[in-house]
């Protein structure tokens, strides 16, 4: 099926397992996982439960994946964080303007949801914070842009996975924590020692 979709062999790019939904603004993928042909970007979202709406369902435009892809101000596809607001403003007015409608994934267990590089979508508010709605992601490259960029690939099940070092997801707490990692380790420190009657943090 993925191989029909790039017009050649898939090659995954990463994978997410998600235990509740992800509040998500609305976004493209190929933002953040640019590929080097804009169409060789393929997602495959896959339910592990039956999902209530109250748990954040996944939210997508039918239509959207017509729109022409964003240039930011360098010339490129790739986010640009100074400008997502900009895009996130552009990409309201296409949707007006193209008078798309958005729609919930009420998926069951084993639904399987497969979208374009292009297409809109994001994480619906969740409702009921101990809801889960446990899924996981797999997002997949061609096999002729993994090679021009020189990625090492791996052959598996008629496919590829790419070997590099763990990536961070834009907006999750992983990549907060990446961040602020530093920062927080002092805070809890100082917390720690301060709690313990010492005066010397480290
Ligand atoms: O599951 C979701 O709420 C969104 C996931 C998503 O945007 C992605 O994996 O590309
Ligand atoms: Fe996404």
């Amino acid at each position: 099926m993925l191989q029909r979709l790039l017009g050649e062999r898939p090659a995954l790019c990463n994978s997410l397992s998600l235990e509740y939904g992800t509040e998500q603004p609305d976004h493209v993928d190929s933002l953040f996982m640019t590929p080097r042909t804009p169409s060789h970007l393929v997602a495959a979202w896959v339910a592990l439960e039956d999902c209530t709406p109250e748990s954040g369902l996944l939210r997508y435009w039918p239509g959207s994946h017509r729109i022409r892809p964003y240039v930011f101000s360098n010339g490129e596809r790739h986010f640009l964080p100074g400008e997502l607001g900009t895009w996130t403003a552009w990409m309201q007015d296409q949707v007006r303007q193209h008078g798309l409608q958005s729609e919930l994934f009420r998926a069951r267990k084993g639904d399987v949801f497969i979208w374009n590089a292009q297409l809109l979508h994001g994480g619906s508010p969740i409702a009921d914070r101990g809801r889960t709605r446990r899924s996981v992601v797999f997002h997949y490259f061609s096999e002729s842009d993994c090679r021009a960029m020189g990625y090492r690939l791996v052959p598996e099940s008629g496919g590829f996975w790419i070997r590099r070092s763990r990536q961070p997801i834009p907006g999750s707490l992983n990549a907060w924590l990446r961040k602020h990692a530093g920062r927080t380790v002092r805070h809890l420190r100082a917390l720690f020692a301060h709690r313990n009657g010492s005066g010397n943090p480290s």
